[in-house]
């Protein structure tokens, strides 16, 4: 006993806590407890994937001699749902006329995530007197694994009459149902051809790829790298006193204000183009659950505005990278980050005390990056549209990926040409005025208006510390400033300007070539998930 009082505090709390007495009747072999008091119970990880895999809009097409049996045609549509986080199915079955009609849906679908095998789900059809009427038992098509949930999924399966007495010989009654692959932003609200003209050139691609890049890497690069990068003009910000964009220094070195300042001038260029570029007013809301608005569901799925989240994909070799994905494409993600940034970002008191340069990068490393990622589609690879997963090599300058397909926003090589990157980008352009009134609020006349390289910016004082924010070589070079290194005199030169582009981008990512035994264990992923973090 001696021994126990000495080592207290090492004997678990358990053995401590009481125990109540229990004089309960034990139950006899053979007998069943039924579940005890219910805790609450959210959707295991592996759950919630299936959730993410089911909820949409599917192509259902019923087969079999009795397949008349529910009454209606052979083609028909199924819609599922799961709550955030949550373990039950809900839908509508029925015609695509009904159900996108105030008119009640022919059957609605009841079901959940518990009790099946991995891949399988049971549901059934009530109809209008809400009386269960038929049992689904479906599969998930073995198809959806090698592509990576990226691929148009499959459900098959029978179809029981519940009405029908067990007695009697089952019916003939078999369904396939194809998930309808997500709308992408592109076909929804296309850019102004004259736009897209200049975003998918060459030149603005790698610009814009090498530009974040420079800026990006420039903390990982060792003296020599960074003589090669200025011998081509492409060190970020002025020789010798760089700006880069992560480590230690990126909030005071001034970087902050060449994110803000070159996306004011890239916008300026892009509004020229198409004046009626549209821009989030305020940032899009997840989708409602079904039952809440069904026509609200149907248009978020249809991609209706070009606005809905894409769904997540799984990377096979990247548990990580999925689990991230998954989260901050949640709904959850919008109401415990989106919406506290979008806060603090509108309140004239949390930006009186931010320079423009530690806006700028906190903007830039937190909401900018999960922005992009929020909204991005799985990377296809534009010659046979099979997903890649992990993003392009950063390096491969295939033509293939130079097509117009090619708008990733997880990459800058790609970002630029989705209609979604101009719509957030001019938010976060808004809030810099936010940020102007704040501190005109709080101290006047301490940030004063300037015009810099032909864009409405600030003057150099106690908040502002670049006289020149950092658009590219030519600002610093000897060339067109005006232009910001996307301007060419010839065709010669923008080819010149393009290797020179290729060779700037080899150094700039050459410090992950350097570590090949790394690179081996660590798989590929886009560029703005690169510096994810994972919250167990
Ligand atoms: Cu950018």
């Amino acid at each position: 006993m001696a021994g126990l009082v000495v080592t207290g505090a090492a004997i678990p709390a358990v053995l401590y806590a009481r125990r109540e007495r229990d004089y309960d009747d034990v139950l006899e072999a053979g007998q069943r407890l039924t579940p005890d008091e219910a805790t609450v119970d959210a959707a295991s990880a592996s759950a919630a994937r299936f959730a993410d895999q089911l909820r949409g809009i599917w192509d259902l097409r019923l087969t079999g001699v009795d397949h008349g049996m529910l009454g209606l045609p052979a083609n028909v549509e199924l819609l599922l749902d799961v709550g955030p986080s949550g373990r039950a199915v809900r839908g509508y079955l029925g015609l695509p006329s009904t159900l996108r009609s105030e008119k009640p849906a022919e059957y609605r679908v009841q079901g959940d995530l518990t009790g099946m095998p991995e891949g399988q789900l049971r549901w059934r059809l009530l109809g209008s007197d809400g009386v269960p009427r038929y049992e689904f038992r479906a599969l998930l098509d073995e198809v959806w694994g090698s592509w990576s949930d990226a691929g148009s999924a499959s459900l098959n399966g029978r179809i029981v009459d519940l009405q029908r007495p067990l007695a009697q010989a089952e019916q003939d009654c078999q369904f396939v149902a194809i998930k309808r692959a997500f709308p992408e932003a592109r076909e929804r609200t296309p850019l102004a051809p004259a736009l897209l003209a200049w975003l998918v050139s060459a030149e603005h691609r790698l610009f814009h790829q090498l530009w974040h890049a420079s800026r990006d890497k420039w903390r990982r690069l060792d003296p020599d790298k960074r003589s090669a990068l200025r011998g081509l003009g492409w060190q970020p910000g002025p020789r010798n006193a760089e700006r880069g964009a992560r480590g230690r220094r990126k909030h005071l070195n001034g970087s902050g204000e060449d994110f803000f300042f070159m996306h004011r001038h890239m916008l300026a260029r892009a509004r020229a183009l198409q004046p009626d570029l549209p821009s989030w007013h305020e940032l899009p809301q997840p989708p409602v659950f079904i039952e809440h608005d069904r026509q609200a569901f149907i248009r978020y799925h249809d991609n209706h505005d070009g606005n809905s989240v894409p769904p997540a994909w799984v990377v096979s070799d990247d548990e990580e990278l999925s689990q991230w994905l998954a989260q901050i494409k949640a709904d959850n993600s919008h109401y415990s980050n989106f919406q506290v940034w979008e806060s603090q970002y509108q309140d004239p008191e949390y930006l009186s005390r931010l320079t423009l340069a530690q806006f700028g990068s906190e903007v830039e490393l937190n909401i900018h990056d999960w922005l992009h990622m929020r909204w991005a589609t799985v990377t296809r690879d534009p010659s046979n549209g099979m997903p890649v997963t992990g993003d392009r090599e950063q390096s491969d300058y295939a033509t293939r990926w130079f097509r117009a397909e090619n708008d990733f926003l997880g990459d800058p090589f790609s970002s630029h040409i989705n209609p979604v990157f101009w719509r957030f980008h001019a938010w976060l352009d808004a809030r810099i005025e936010d940020w102007y009134r704040a501190h005109q609020r709080y101290h006047p006349g301490e940030v004063l208006r300037r015009e810099v390289n032909g864009v409405n910016w600030f003057a150099p004082g106690r908040w502002v510390e670049v006289a020149d924010p950092w658009l590219g070589p030519l600002t610093h070079g000897c060339g067109n400033g005006e232009q910001g290194g996307v301007a060419f005199e010839s065709q010669v030169a923008a080819e010149m300007e393009v290797e020179v582009m290729k060779l700037g981008l080899r150094i700039a990512l050459s410090g992950e070539e350097k570590v090949p035994d790394l690179l081996k264990r660590s798989p590929r992923r886009p560029w703005y998930a690169r510096n994810l973090k994972v919250v167990r």
